[in-house]
């Protein structure tokens, strides 16, 4: 077979061929039809499953064609002039192709670029109802949910496991429209009005010179500005705390941060506080582990989420509400509830669940789901409205902005992910990858020629968003124009106390090597010295330690800070036991170990909800077993516990061992692999140390596995 270019003439070409080196290559053959060619299936709000609109199907039929549909024999080779000349202009495919590729790329979101997402189910329990009319709030309402989590400064290619704030955002495809809640695994910001968000995110951002550290808030810039802005200490120490290091996506809790106002049927409203619960617990990473893995699997976080829910390991949050009384001047106990760096204890004002959600289908396509959906704090449906947190007014400003931006034009509601389940009538024309083929000659209202239609609430009847009245700025500064904001917004460091005084020993103990770890990684003195002022001012006891680390004298408090009753619920440290769902336990083996013993773990653990790993010496099969990984593939970072049942005297696995040992992980040592505690340099009646029989060691390990961590081990 001879190429197209064969029969091309060069005018003033040489007549013969040149010497031929080897046949010409052949365009391939078409690839196998894929089976299904529909969109994704996707749940209605009644439960019901259906297929995607038929135009977010982006392939059919079986040949290969051009984007504008014409069929194409060869996508391998350009058009040449001679198989050894140059490319001609002309090859429109050639031109097609490289062109679309060129701009494959759309500009990553200014923060929260590194992201994971998963589609789902929201379920209410019709525990709202009293508060809200929002319809997906009902009791028995399903709602579709697309849920994207993120780091926050990173770049897209950055690690998932470095020290940050999580995104926890929320689209909600509701009878009545888009639902977006835009929240954080950590219930308080940095900053108090929208108008520092740009300086806290230069801040963060690497050095505008090097452009490093990448996705780290370990750096000078970072620590200059949450010391000179000290209404960022709150932010700053639930990050240095374990909550800025997730063991995954799966165990994080969400927080709406802002105060919310809910509104009922009878138009009465109520002041919420949203949270996300997850069934797995909220639990974290060790610093060092997050470090380890940020090198040997940056995909950590997203790998977890999409594997787990491939499993059948679907993970479920339950949403809740902090119901708070709408009054005049939006307090409750004293706490501003404008202040978008305050909490309000659960223990004065409880969670209420009020409905459950499920992820269990992962995205079937990165860029065209979790890259372009475009979220949005003003997407809001009856029921629920803002509050005048000055945070929040900023954010309904950005985010719309930021879309125009990164997604090209005011059309990128139209895109699949972002496309209402609802009914849309909207007089919204043109502009930029407009797709909908708008019908009728008068988009707007009122009019007499499309028969009038779209009418408003008023006049079609039904529900419809409706704002809630609201007396602006309150009495003392509602007839001036100010830049003022409210003296109960200068209190900085009472809740970051309450926080540090609220944890767990073992917490309180990672949160000091966190700040010591940070800060010794800032260059200027100045800086580490305003940092342990603000220390000083949380809790003398922790600003020694840090000062101790970073060799620096310990200043006194600068600040009366109110003593704080602890809340209990902020730990993430308690007696609970959790399900074992896709925690990865890994089991060591060699050639001479028995498979069925190998089995029968394997049995116990998969019973249990956790996934079995297999380290063998070599990959491939042992006799009959497959193997997971080799002591060469295998890491102790993504191992929950370990199951020895082989005395395998390999570097490797000793390195393994004593990792998840410094870890606080599970390890159970079978029969004579107990013999590998001494190389190890593991105690035998260390805590969380197994022995025994196969199916005892297993039986102990998964006794263990619900605690997340041995905590005992650690000396605080
Ligand atoms: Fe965002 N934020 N933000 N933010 N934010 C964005 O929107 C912004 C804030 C949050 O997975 C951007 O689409 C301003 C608080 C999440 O797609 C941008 C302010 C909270 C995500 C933006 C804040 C968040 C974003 C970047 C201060 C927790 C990722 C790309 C007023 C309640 C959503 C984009 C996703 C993303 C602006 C503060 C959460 C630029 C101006 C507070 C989870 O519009």
């Amino acid at each position: 077979m001879t190429s197209d270019a064969d029969s091309i003439k060069i005018p003033g070409a040489p007549a013969s061929e040149p010497p031929s080196f080897d046949e010409p290559s052949e365009a391939r053959g078409p690839l196998p039809s894929k089976p299904d060619q529909s969109g994704p299936a996707t749940f209605t709000p009644t439960g019901v499953a259906t297929t995607a609109p038929q135009d977010a199907v982006a392939q059919q039929g079986e040949r290969l064609t051009t984007a504008q549909g014409l069929p194409l024999r060869d996508t391998d080779h350009s058009l040449k002039a001679g198989r050894r000349g140059p490319v001609l202009l002309q090859d429109h495919h050639l031109r097609e192709k490289i062109t679309h590729f060129d701009h494959e790329r759309i500009p990553e979101r200014v923060v929260h670029a590194r992201g994971a997402a998963a589609h789902g189910r929201f379920e209410a329990n019709g525990e709202a109802e009293p508060y809200t009319r929002a319809a997906f709030l009902k009791a028995g309402a399903v709602t579709e949910t697309f849920v994207r989590f993120s780091t926050v400064l990173g770049s897209r290619g950055s690690a998932d496991t470095v020290r940050d704030t999580r995104g926890f955002a929320t689209k909600f495809y509701t009878s009545e429209g888009v639902y977006d809640l835009v929240g954080n695994n950590i219930p308080v910001f940095f900053i108090q009005d929208a108008i520092k968000f740009p300086d806290i995110i230069h801040a963060g951002k690497p050095h505008p010179d090097r452009e490093i550290p990448q996705a780290q808030s370990a750096h000078d810039t970072f620590w200059d500005f949450v010391s000179l802005h000290t209404e960022a200490q709150h932010h700053t120490i639930w990050n240095m705390s374990d909550r800025g290091i997730p063991r995954s996506y799966r165990m994080m809790q969400g927080f709406g941060i802002h105060t919310f106002r809910l509104v009922n049927e009878e138009g009465a409203t109520t002041l919420v506080k949203f949270h996300w619960r997850p069934r797995l617990g909220t639990h974290a990473v060790t610093w060092e582990e997050a470090q380890l893995i940020a090198g040997k699997d940056p995909d950590f976080h997203r790998r977890d989420l999409a594997d787990a829910i491939e499993a059948g390991a679907h993970p479920q949050w339950d949403f809740g509400i902090q119901v708070l009384p709408d009054t005049e001047d939006q307090t409750f106990h004293g706490i501003d509830l404008l202040d978008p760096t305050k909490i309000v204890p659960e223990e004065l004002a409880p969670v209420r669940i009020v409905g459950t959600m499920t992820l269990d289908r992962n995205p079937s396509n990165y860029f065209a789901e979790t890259e372009q959906v475009a979220f949005h704090p003003g997407h809001l449906v009856p029921g629920i409205d803002v509050t005048s947190d000055p945070l929040l007014q900023g954010r309904l400003f950005s985010y719309l902005d930021t879309q125009i931006s990164r997604l090209g034009g005011p059309n990128f509601a139209q895109l699949p992910i972002n496309r209402p389940h609802a009914e849309i009538n909207d007089m919204l024309r043109d502009g930029m990858h407009q797709t909908a083929v708008h019908s009728g000659v008068a988009p707007y209202h009122p009019n007499s020629l499309d028969g009038g239609c779209p009418f408003p609430a008023m006049v079609a009847g039904g529900d419809a968003f409706v704002d809630v009245p609201q007396p602006i700025g309150g009495e003392a500064t509602g007839d001036i124009v100010t830049r003022e904001q409210p003296a109960s917004f200068d209190d900085h460091f009472s809740q970051a106390r309450l926080f540090y005084r609220s944890l767990m020993p073992v917490e309180q103990l990672h949160i000091r090597q966190a700040y010591a770890f940070e800060l010794g990684k800032v260059y200027e003195q100045a800086i580490k010295e305003r940092q342990l002022q603000c220390l000083a001012n949380i809790d003398g006891e922790l600003c020694a330690f840090v000062a101790d680390q970073l060799g620096l004298p310990v200043p006194a408090a600068s600040e009366e800070v109110p003593e704080v009753e602890p809340s209990p619920a902020l730990r993430m440290v308690t007696a609970e036991r959790w399900p074992a769902d896709g925690r990865q336990v890994g089991i060591i083996v060699d050639d001479e170990t028995d498979a069925a013993a190998v089995a029968s773990v394997q049995e116990a653990l998969h019973a249990a909800g956790a996934t079995p790993l297999v380290i063998a010496p070599h990959g491939g099969k042992l006799g009959e077993l497959t193997v997971q990984r080799s002591f060469h593939t295998a890491t102790s970072v993504e191992l929950d516990a370990v199951v020895v049942l082989a005395p395998v005297v390999d570097p490797r696995v000793l390195e393994l061992l004593r990792e998840a040992f410094r870890h606080d992980k599970a390890i159970g040592f079978a029969g004579d692999a107990a013999a590998l505690l001494a190389d190890a340099a593991i105690a035998p009646t260390a805590p969380g140390i197994v022995t025994g029989e196969p199916a005892a060691v297993t039986a102990g390990v998964l006794e263990l596995l619900p605690s997340h961590r041995v905590w005992e081990r650690e000396e605080v």
